[in-house]
């Protein structure tokens, strides 16, 4: 049996990934949630995952005496691990594609990660009006995703980026929730899109979890003064 080391489900994004990967698929695994903190060498974020990871981040995947930790590293382990699941794209062209935008993801939309951090259960559709018309990165960030998921949504003919639901949609899951908290304007066919991601039950189970946390983290929250 797996287990997950996750940061809090409201803001955590990079943990949303892996667990939405897990729940969709449908692979067992027991979620070990890490609240964050001030992330300070002595706290107790730091203090639970230091037997755990030398980076100090979640998530981390642990398997018997494996620890992996980095989103990527734990992608392409459970897709190793469950080939019947089909996690990757099972044709060559389209798996090479999904990796690209993966780690394009991984490294990427710097602008868009930094000024519209996940915050499943705000509105902050106000906020985002304003990002929208004083940020040109973050609309070019937006540019780009609009055009890789319409391609893709063209190539394969949807409902999901390569057809069926795979590591791609998972990748990408946590932007969704960012367009969605900041209505961010995209095009009708991308609307629909993330409201299909949203619908996924692995994504509304996270969704849930978030929403029922009720922690507000100050320092995670630059948009509001209060919940
Ligand atoms: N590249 C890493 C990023 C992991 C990451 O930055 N995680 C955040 C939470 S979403 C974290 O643990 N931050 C704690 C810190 O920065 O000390 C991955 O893909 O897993």
């Amino acid at each position: 049996m797996y287990t997950l080391y996750i940061g809090n489900k409201n803001y955590s994004s990079w943990s949303m990934r892996p667990w939405v990967l897990l729940k969709q698929a449908g692979i067992a695994f027991t979620e070990v949630p890490v609240r964050f903190d001030s992330f300070d060498a002595d706290s107790t974020f730091k203090k639970t995952l230091h037997d755990v990871t030398p980076t100090g981040k979640v998530p981390v995947l642990v398997d018997g005496d494996l620890a992996i930790w980095d989103t990527l590293a734990i992608a392409e382990y459970l897709a190793e691990q469950h080939p019947d699941k089909k996690l990757w794209p099972t044709e060559r062209t389209a798996r090479a594609r999904a990796r690209s935008i993966c780690a394009e993801m991984h490294s990427g939309f710097a602008a868009l990660r930094g000024n519209c951090p996940m915050n499943i259960e705000a509105q902050l559709a106000d906020t985002g009006a304003l990002i929208w018309r004083d940020k040109p990165a973050v609309r070019a960030d937006v540019q780009r995703l609009v055009a890789m998921w319409s391609a893709l949504l063209q190539t394969h003919g949807g409902p999901l980026l390569f057809g069926a639901f795979t590591i791609a949609d998972a990748f990408f899951a946590p932007v969704c929730m960012r367009m969605r908290s900041y209505g961010l304007p995209v095009p009708e066919p991308i609307a629909a899109y993330i409201a299909r991601v949203c619908a996924l039950p692995g994504v509304q189970a996270w969704m849930d979890g978030a929403l029922a946390e009720h922690d507000f983290r100050e320092f995670e929250e630059p948009y509001r003064l209060r919940p």
